[in-house]
């Protein structure tokens, strides 16, 4: 259900493009509420963010674990330019067909669910511990070329 109150993307950090663009900083997070700006099948909306998005957030607005994931990647260094992208499953109007998707593209029904450049990482207990033995920093790293 949409609320008419509610916009359709809300911006969790006024942080400014430009300044993204130039220096590594502090992740802004932009959580996606309500109808997606396009509304596409849930294959689509979630291959569209791991093309374009540098970390995908699949997330629920109730959830504690989700809410733990968002927090510690508020908290990370992201390189210039790059952001992550959190989808309120429960806040989306499509968001229980994006879940059935992302239960079969990644065997996890659970949520928060997470990808770091397009790559499944798992759920919040998977940041945590890639957050704590670097594997999260190694995932991401631009790889030349891209
Ligand atoms: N160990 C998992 C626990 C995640 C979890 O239990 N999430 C709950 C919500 S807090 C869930 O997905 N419940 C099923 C659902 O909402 O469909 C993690 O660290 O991510």
């Amino acid at each position: 259900m949409l609320s008419a109150a509610r916009p359709a993307v809300s911006l969790l950090s006024s942080r400014s493009r430009s300044t993204l663009l130039t220096t590594p900083q502090k992740a802004t997070l932009f959580s996606l509420w309500g109808i997606l700006p396009n509304m596409n099948s849930p294959e689509k909306i979630v291959q569209d963010s791991l093309k374009k998005d540098f970390i995908s957030v699949f997330s629920k607005s109730w959830c504690p674990y989700c809410t733990r994931a968002k927090n510690l990647l508020a908290d990370v260094t992201l390189p210039p330019g790059k952001e992550v992208k959190v989808f309120e499953l429960d806040k989306l109007d499509n968001g229980a067909e994006i879940q059935d998707y992302l239960a079969t593209l990644t065997g996890q029904r659970s949520v928060p669910n997470i990808f770091v450049q397009g790559h499944h990482l798992g759920g919040s207990d998977d940041l945590v511990k890639a957050s704590d033995s670097g594997e999260l920093a190694k995932r991401m790293e631009i790889k030349a070329g891209l």
